[in-house]
Protein backbone atom coordinates (compact mmCIF):
# COMPACT_ATOMS: atom_id res chain seq x y z
CA UNK A 1 0.00 0.00 0.00
CA UNK A 2 1.14 3.46 -0.53
CA UNK A 3 2.41 5.84 2.09
CA UNK A 4 0.84 8.40 0.12
CA UNK A 5 -3.04 6.95 -0.12
CA UNK A 6 -5.16 8.87 2.27
CA UNK A 7 -9.07 7.53 3.63
CA UNK A 8 -10.77 8.52 5.99
CA UNK A 9 -9.71 8.31 9.30
CA UNK A 10 -10.51 5.47 11.29
CA UNK A 11 -10.24 3.02 8.39
CA UNK A 12 -6.68 1.35 7.32
CA UNK A 13 -4.74 2.65 4.41
CA UNK A 14 -5.08 -0.44 2.75
CA UNK A 15 -8.54 -0.11 2.35
CA UNK A 16 -7.80 2.14 -0.46
CA UNK A 17 -5.58 -0.75 -2.20
CA UNK A 18 -6.69 -2.26 -5.16
CA UNK A 19 -4.53 -4.87 -4.55
CA UNK A 20 -5.63 -5.71 -0.87
CA UNK A 21 -7.38 -9.43 -1.25
CA UNK A 22 -9.12 -9.04 2.07
CA UNK A 23 -10.92 -5.27 1.50
CA UNK A 24 -14.15 -5.29 2.74
CA UNK A 25 -16.89 -3.82 0.93
CA UNK A 26 -18.10 -1.52 3.79
CA UNK A 27 -14.52 -0.08 4.26
CA UNK A 28 -14.54 0.30 0.26
CA UNK A 29 -17.62 2.19 0.20
CA UNK A 30 -16.59 4.37 2.51
CA UNK A 31 -13.76 5.36 1.44
CA UNK A 32 -15.15 5.94 -2.52
CA UNK A 33 -17.88 7.91 -0.58
CA UNK A 34 -15.59 10.11 1.12
CA UNK A 35 -12.86 10.60 -0.58
CA UNK A 36 -13.66 9.42 -4.02
CA UNK A 37 -11.64 11.52 -6.34
CA UNK A 38 -8.63 11.94 -4.01
CA UNK A 39 -8.38 8.30 -3.68
CA UNK A 40 -9.04 6.83 -6.96
CA UNK A 41 -6.33 9.17 -8.22
CA UNK A 42 -4.02 8.10 -5.82
CA UNK A 43 -4.51 4.85 -6.60
CA UNK A 44 -3.79 5.55 -9.93
CA UNK A 45 -0.81 7.27 -9.62
CA UNK A 46 0.51 4.50 -7.22
CA UNK A 47 -0.78 1.99 -9.31
CA UNK A 48 1.02 3.13 -12.50
CA UNK A 49 4.29 4.23 -10.89
CA UNK A 50 4.66 1.09 -9.09
CA UNK A 51 3.73 -0.80 -11.92
CA UNK A 52 5.73 1.29 -14.98
CA UNK A 53 8.95 -0.24 -14.23
CA UNK A 54 8.73 -3.73 -14.69
CA UNK A 55 5.78 -3.42 -17.35
CA UNK A 56 8.08 -0.55 -19.66
CA UNK A 57 10.20 -2.99 -21.14
CA UNK A 58 7.30 -5.33 -22.43
CA UNK A 59 5.19 -1.78 -23.48
CA UNK A 60 7.95 -0.87 -25.50
CA UNK A 61 8.02 -3.97 -27.57
CA UNK A 62 4.20 -3.80 -27.73
CA UNK A 63 3.85 -0.52 -28.98
CA UNK A 64 6.88 -1.13 -31.45
CA UNK A 65 5.02 -3.71 -32.83
CA UNK A 66 1.42 -2.31 -32.42
CA UNK A 67 2.48 0.60 -34.30
CA UNK A 68 3.15 -2.00 -37.26
CA UNK A 69 0.24 -3.67 -37.01
CA UNK A 70 -3.17 -2.35 -36.94
CA UNK A 71 -4.70 -5.69 -36.23
CA UNK A 72 -2.77 -5.82 -32.76
CA UNK A 73 -4.49 -6.47 -29.84
CA UNK A 74 -3.30 -3.20 -28.05
CA UNK A 75 -5.25 -3.48 -25.27
CA UNK A 76 -2.49 -5.96 -24.46
CA UNK A 77 0.18 -2.79 -24.44
CA UNK A 78 -1.87 -0.86 -21.82
CA UNK A 79 -3.02 -0.65 -17.71
CA UNK A 80 -6.60 -1.69 -16.38
CA UNK A 81 -8.32 -0.51 -13.05
CA UNK A 82 -11.60 -0.74 -12.01
CA UNK A 83 -13.91 0.99 -9.03
CA UNK A 84 -13.20 -1.60 -6.46
CA UNK A 85 -12.51 -5.67 -6.93
CA UNK A 86 -14.52 -8.33 -5.21
CA UNK A 87 -11.73 -10.87 -4.66
CA UNK A 88 -8.40 -11.95 -5.80
CA UNK A 89 -9.79 -13.25 -8.74
CA UNK A 90 -11.39 -10.56 -9.96
CA UNK A 91 -8.41 -8.60 -10.70
CA UNK A 92 -8.89 -5.60 -13.39
CA UNK A 93 -6.17 -6.55 -15.47
CA UNK A 94 -7.71 -10.29 -15.77
CA UNK A 95 -9.41 -8.52 -18.64
CA UNK A 96 -6.16 -8.03 -20.73
CA UNK A 97 -4.45 -10.97 -20.09
CA UNK A 98 -5.03 -12.29 -23.23
CA UNK A 99 -7.03 -15.54 -22.46
CA UNK A 100 -10.96 -15.44 -23.47
CA UNK A 101 -11.71 -17.66 -20.59
CA UNK A 102 -14.59 -17.33 -19.76
CA UNK A 103 -14.85 -19.23 -16.35
CA UNK A 104 -14.51 -17.13 -13.36
CA UNK A 105 -12.08 -19.25 -11.69
CA UNK A 106 -9.97 -19.80 -13.97
CA UNK A 107 -8.67 -16.58 -12.92
CA UNK A 108 -8.71 -14.67 -16.23
CA UNK A 109 -12.09 -11.90 -15.16
CA UNK A 110 -12.60 -9.08 -13.89
CA UNK A 111 -14.99 -8.52 -10.81
CA UNK A 112 -16.22 -5.46 -8.81
CA UNK A 113 -18.43 -5.81 -5.92
CA UNK A 114 -22.27 -4.95 -6.01
CA UNK A 115 -22.40 -1.19 -6.22
CA UNK A 116 -23.50 1.37 -7.79
CA UNK A 117 -22.28 2.22 -11.73
CA UNK A 118 -19.79 0.21 -11.43
CA UNK A 119 -17.04 1.12 -14.08
CA UNK A 120 -13.64 -0.86 -15.55
CA UNK A 121 -10.82 1.13 -17.60
CA UNK A 122 -8.10 0.26 -19.75
CA UNK A 123 -5.55 2.92 -20.38
CA UNK A 124 -3.54 2.43 -23.80
CA UNK A 125 -1.06 5.46 -22.66
CA UNK A 126 -1.31 6.96 -25.57
CA UNK A 127 -3.96 7.84 -28.28
CA UNK A 128 -5.35 5.13 -30.74
CA UNK A 129 -7.48 5.37 -33.63
CA UNK A 130 -9.37 2.41 -32.98
CA UNK A 131 -11.39 0.46 -35.58
CA UNK A 132 -13.22 -2.50 -32.93
CA UNK A 133 -13.35 -3.46 -29.18
CA UNK A 134 -14.16 -7.37 -28.54
CA UNK A 135 -15.80 -7.88 -25.22
CA UNK A 136 -15.98 -11.48 -23.69
CA UNK A 137 -18.44 -12.03 -21.37
CA UNK A 138 -18.53 -14.43 -17.95
CA UNK A 139 -19.92 -17.97 -18.98
CA UNK A 140 -20.27 -19.49 -16.16
CA UNK A 141 -22.76 -17.71 -14.60
CA UNK A 142 -24.85 -14.08 -14.62
CA UNK A 143 -24.09 -13.29 -18.21
CA UNK A 144 -27.28 -10.77 -18.18
CA UNK A 145 -25.31 -8.51 -15.50
CA UNK A 146 -23.26 -7.50 -18.34
CA UNK A 147 -26.44 -6.01 -20.28
CA UNK A 148 -26.46 -2.32 -20.71
CA UNK A 149 -22.76 -1.71 -19.77
CA UNK A 150 -22.02 1.15 -22.34
CA UNK A 151 -18.18 1.17 -23.77
CA UNK A 152 -16.93 4.98 -23.56
CA UNK A 153 -13.79 5.41 -25.62
CA UNK A 154 -11.68 9.09 -25.71
CA UNK A 155 -8.52 11.29 -23.75
CA UNK A 156 -10.90 12.70 -20.79
CA UNK A 157 -10.71 11.46 -17.28
CA UNK A 158 -13.32 13.06 -16.25
CA UNK A 159 -15.29 10.92 -14.18
CA UNK A 160 -12.55 8.13 -14.29
CA UNK A 161 -13.24 8.31 -18.17
CA UNK A 162 -16.91 7.27 -17.63
CA UNK A 163 -18.17 10.77 -19.30
CA UNK A 164 -16.00 9.94 -22.56
CA UNK A 165 -18.03 9.09 -25.61
CA UNK A 166 -20.53 6.02 -25.17
CA UNK A 167 -19.49 4.52 -28.60
CA UNK A 168 -21.73 1.25 -28.31
CA UNK A 169 -23.93 -0.99 -25.77
CA UNK A 170 -23.24 -4.22 -24.46
CA UNK A 171 -26.49 -6.43 -24.46
CA UNK A 172 -25.77 -10.60 -23.11
CA UNK A 173 -28.57 -11.86 -26.01
CA UNK A 174 -25.20 -10.50 -28.57
CA UNK A 175 -23.62 -13.74 -27.45
CA UNK A 176 -20.84 -14.26 -24.57
CA UNK A 177 -18.16 -12.27 -27.14
CA UNK A 178 -19.03 -9.01 -28.78
CA UNK A 179 -17.18 -7.32 -31.26
CA UNK A 180 -17.78 -3.71 -31.30
CA UNK A 181 -16.78 -2.80 -35.35
CA UNK A 182 -16.89 0.87 -35.65
CA UNK A 183 -17.53 2.45 -39.62
CA UNK A 184 -16.10 5.45 -38.24
CA UNK A 185 -12.75 4.85 -36.20
CA UNK A 186 -12.68 5.90 -32.84
CA UNK A 187 -9.29 8.06 -31.36
CA UNK A 188 -8.85 7.93 -27.66
CA UNK A 189 -6.51 7.00 -24.91
CA UNK A 190 -8.95 5.52 -22.92
CA UNK A 191 -11.44 2.56 -22.87
CA UNK A 192 -14.25 2.19 -20.30
CA UNK A 193 -16.63 -0.25 -19.74
CA UNK A 194 -19.54 1.13 -17.46
CA UNK A 195 -22.27 -0.09 -16.10
CA UNK A 196 -25.26 2.56 -15.10
CA UNK A 197 -27.49 1.42 -11.99
CA UNK A 198 -27.34 0.38 -8.83
CA UNK A 199 -27.04 -2.62 -6.98
CA UNK A 200 -24.82 -4.01 -10.46
CA UNK A 201 -21.77 -6.35 -10.72
CA UNK A 202 -19.12 -5.63 -13.38
CA UNK A 203 -17.75 -8.41 -14.58
CA UNK A 204 -15.64 -8.93 -17.94
CA UNK A 205 -13.39 -12.07 -19.17
CA UNK A 206 -11.61 -9.71 -21.59
CA UNK A 207 -11.33 -7.16 -23.98
CA UNK A 208 -9.43 -6.77 -26.69
CA UNK A 209 -9.08 -3.41 -28.49
CA UNK A 210 -7.92 -3.66 -32.05
CA UNK A 211 -6.44 -0.03 -33.60
CA UNK A 212 -3.11 1.92 -34.67
CA UNK A 213 -1.35 4.94 -33.79
CA UNK A 214 0.78 7.63 -35.05
CA UNK A 215 -0.78 6.91 -38.77
CA UNK A 216 0.83 9.81 -41.34
CA UNK A 217 0.67 10.69 -44.11
CA UNK A 218 2.61 8.12 -46.21
CA UNK A 219 2.41 9.86 -49.55
CA UNK A 220 4.65 12.97 -47.93
CA UNK A 221 7.71 11.00 -48.45
CA UNK A 222 7.02 8.99 -51.41
CA UNK A 223 7.44 9.74 -55.11
CA UNK A 224 5.21 10.61 -58.02
CA UNK A 225 4.59 10.22 -61.36
CA UNK A 226 1.70 10.14 -63.82
CA UNK A 227 1.30 9.07 -67.42
CA UNK A 228 2.34 12.22 -68.83
CA UNK A 229 2.11 16.12 -68.32
CA UNK A 230 -0.16 18.70 -69.61
CA UNK A 231 2.30 21.36 -68.44
CA UNK A 232 4.51 23.37 -66.22
CA UNK A 233 1.84 24.06 -63.28
CA UNK A 234 0.98 20.29 -63.61
CA UNK A 235 3.35 17.89 -62.36
CA UNK A 236 2.76 14.82 -60.54
CA UNK A 237 4.34 15.86 -57.67
CA UNK A 238 1.93 18.77 -56.84
CA UNK A 239 -0.35 15.94 -55.45
CA UNK A 240 1.76 15.10 -52.14
CA UNK A 241 3.28 18.45 -51.59
CA UNK A 242 1.55 18.97 -48.77
CA UNK A 243 -1.20 21.28 -49.66
CA UNK A 244 -5.05 21.00 -50.73
CA UNK A 245 -4.66 24.14 -52.50
CA UNK A 246 -7.37 23.62 -55.08
CA UNK A 247 -6.58 26.30 -57.75
CA UNK A 248 -4.92 24.87 -60.52
CA UNK A 249 -2.54 27.98 -61.31
CA UNK A 250 -1.12 27.94 -57.77
CA UNK A 251 0.78 25.27 -59.31
CA UNK A 252 -0.32 22.47 -55.75
CA UNK A 253 -2.75 20.21 -58.45
CA UNK A 254 -1.26 17.65 -61.13
CA UNK A 255 -2.95 17.88 -64.90
CA UNK A 256 -2.49 15.13 -67.17
CA UNK A 257 -3.06 15.46 -71.07
CA UNK A 258 -6.20 14.35 -72.59
CA UNK A 259 -5.59 10.91 -73.37
CA UNK A 260 -7.02 7.29 -72.78
CA UNK A 261 -6.28 5.76 -69.46
CA UNK A 262 -4.54 8.44 -67.30
CA UNK A 263 -3.09 7.65 -64.34
CA UNK A 264 -1.04 9.11 -61.60
CA UNK A 265 1.27 6.99 -59.22
CA UNK A 266 3.03 7.39 -55.78
CA UNK A 267 5.57 5.05 -54.65
CA UNK A 268 5.41 4.91 -50.69
CA UNK A 269 9.15 3.32 -50.77
CA UNK A 270 7.91 0.73 -49.11
CA UNK A 271 5.34 -1.37 -48.68
CA UNK A 272 2.49 -0.48 -46.25
CA UNK A 273 -0.84 -1.43 -44.06
CA UNK A 274 -3.31 1.75 -45.66
CA UNK A 275 -6.13 2.48 -44.03
CA UNK A 276 -7.63 5.37 -46.45
CA UNK A 277 -6.59 7.77 -48.87
CA UNK A 278 -7.88 11.19 -49.59
CA UNK A 279 -8.03 12.91 -52.50
CA UNK A 280 -8.63 16.68 -53.28
CA UNK A 281 -10.10 17.49 -56.53
CA UNK A 282 -9.89 20.61 -58.57
CA UNK A 283 -12.14 24.06 -57.71
CA UNK A 284 -11.45 26.77 -60.38
CA UNK A 285 -12.86 24.08 -63.36
CA UNK A 286 -13.96 20.69 -64.20
CA UNK A 287 -14.62 18.88 -61.35
CA UNK A 288 -16.79 16.02 -62.73
CA UNK A 289 -13.33 14.98 -64.71
CA UNK A 290 -12.40 13.27 -61.95
CA UNK A 291 -15.92 10.95 -61.81
CA UNK A 292 -15.25 7.18 -61.94
CA UNK A 293 -11.67 7.40 -61.15
CA UNK A 294 -10.34 4.24 -59.29
CA UNK A 295 -7.65 4.17 -56.50
CA UNK A 296 -5.66 0.95 -56.70
CA UNK A 297 -3.40 -0.12 -54.29
CA UNK A 298 -0.54 -2.80 -54.26
CA UNK A 299 2.93 -3.77 -54.79
CA UNK A 300 2.91 -4.55 -58.67
CA UNK A 301 4.86 -2.19 -61.09
CA UNK A 302 2.79 -4.12 -63.83
CA UNK A 303 0.71 -1.88 -66.12
CA UNK A 304 2.61 1.03 -64.75
CA UNK A 305 0.57 -0.39 -61.32
CA UNK A 306 -2.32 0.51 -62.46
CA UNK A 307 -3.50 -3.38 -62.48
CA UNK A 308 -2.93 -3.79 -58.88
CA UNK A 309 -6.55 -4.11 -56.84
CA UNK A 310 -9.30 -1.62 -57.02
CA UNK A 311 -10.22 -0.47 -53.37
CA UNK A 312 -12.35 2.40 -54.01
CA UNK A 313 -13.43 4.09 -56.99
CA UNK A 314 -14.67 8.29 -56.99
CA UNK A 315 -18.39 8.78 -57.48
CA UNK A 316 -17.60 12.45 -57.78
CA UNK A 317 -16.05 14.73 -55.58
CA UNK A 318 -17.31 18.21 -55.26
CA UNK A 319 -14.74 21.33 -56.86
CA UNK A 320 -12.07 22.63 -54.25
CA UNK A 321 -13.26 19.67 -51.70
CA UNK A 322 -11.73 16.51 -50.42
CA UNK A 323 -12.99 13.01 -49.19
CA UNK A 324 -11.34 10.58 -47.76
CA UNK A 325 -12.25 6.98 -48.36
CA UNK A 326 -11.70 4.68 -45.45
CA UNK A 327 -11.05 1.13 -46.01
CA UNK A 328 -12.88 -1.26 -44.69
CA UNK A 329 -9.86 -2.93 -43.78
CA UNK A 330 -5.88 -2.27 -44.11
CA UNK A 331 -4.80 -3.19 -47.39
CA UNK A 332 -1.03 -3.85 -48.03
CA UNK A 333 0.66 -1.89 -50.89
CA UNK A 334 3.55 -0.12 -51.79
CA UNK A 335 2.13 1.46 -54.88
CA UNK A 336 -1.39 3.56 -55.11
CA UNK A 337 -2.39 4.41 -58.20
CA UNK A 338 -5.30 7.01 -59.50
CA UNK A 339 -6.88 5.10 -62.62
CA UNK A 340 -9.16 7.30 -64.46
CA UNK A 341 -10.14 4.46 -67.49
CA UNK A 342 -11.86 5.63 -70.79
CA UNK A 343 -11.16 7.63 -73.74
CA UNK A 344 -10.35 11.47 -73.91
CA UNK A 345 -9.44 11.60 -70.27
CA UNK A 346 -7.89 14.10 -68.18
CA UNK A 347 -6.63 13.69 -65.30
CA UNK A 348 -6.58 16.09 -62.44
CA UNK A 349 -5.38 15.67 -58.52
CA UNK A 350 -4.91 18.95 -56.06
CA UNK A 351 -3.79 16.28 -52.88
CA UNK A 352 -3.47 12.51 -52.55
CA UNK A 353 -2.74 11.67 -48.69
CA UNK A 354 -2.42 8.09 -47.95
CA UNK A 355 -2.75 7.31 -44.60
CA UNK A 356 -1.46 3.96 -42.59
CA UNK A 357 1.32 2.48 -41.05
CA UNK A 358 4.67 1.54 -42.29
CA UNK A 359 5.48 -2.13 -41.95
CA UNK A 360 8.89 -2.81 -40.46
CA UNK A 361 10.82 -5.40 -41.08
CA UNK A 362 9.32 -6.23 -44.18
CA UNK A 363 11.73 -6.80 -47.48
CA UNK A 364 11.38 -4.03 -50.01
CA UNK A 365 9.07 -4.48 -53.57
CA UNK A 366 11.53 -5.66 -56.23
CA UNK A 367 12.60 -3.45 -58.77
CA UNK A 368 10.76 -3.37 -61.91
CA UNK A 369 12.65 -3.50 -65.05
CA UNK A 370 13.90 -0.07 -65.33
CA UNK A 371 15.14 0.28 -62.99
CA UNK A 372 12.49 1.59 -60.16
CA UNK A 373 12.19 0.44 -57.00
CA1 LIG B 1 -9.02 -12.75 -19.53
CA1 LIG C 1 -1.27 19.85 -53.74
Amino acid sequence: MPESVSCEEGFPRKNCSKHSLYIKRRDTNSCLQQKQQQCRLEQSVFSQTKKMTYISILLWLLMKTASANPKFNVALGGFATQIDTYNELGAASNAIDGKRDNVYYHDSCTHTFTTTDPWWRLDLLETYTISSVTVVNRGDCCADRLDGAQVCIGNSLENNGNDNPVVATLLSSRGNTQTLTFTEPVEGRYVNVFLPGTNKYLTLCEVEVYGSKDEVNLALGGEATQGNTYDALGAASNAIDGKRDSVYGHKSCTHTLETTDPWWRVDLRESCMITSITITNRRDCCAQRLDSAQIRIGNSLDNNGNSNPIVATVSHIAGGRSQTFVLPRAVEGRYVNIFLPGMNKILTLCEVEVHGLKQEGKPPAPEDEKGHK
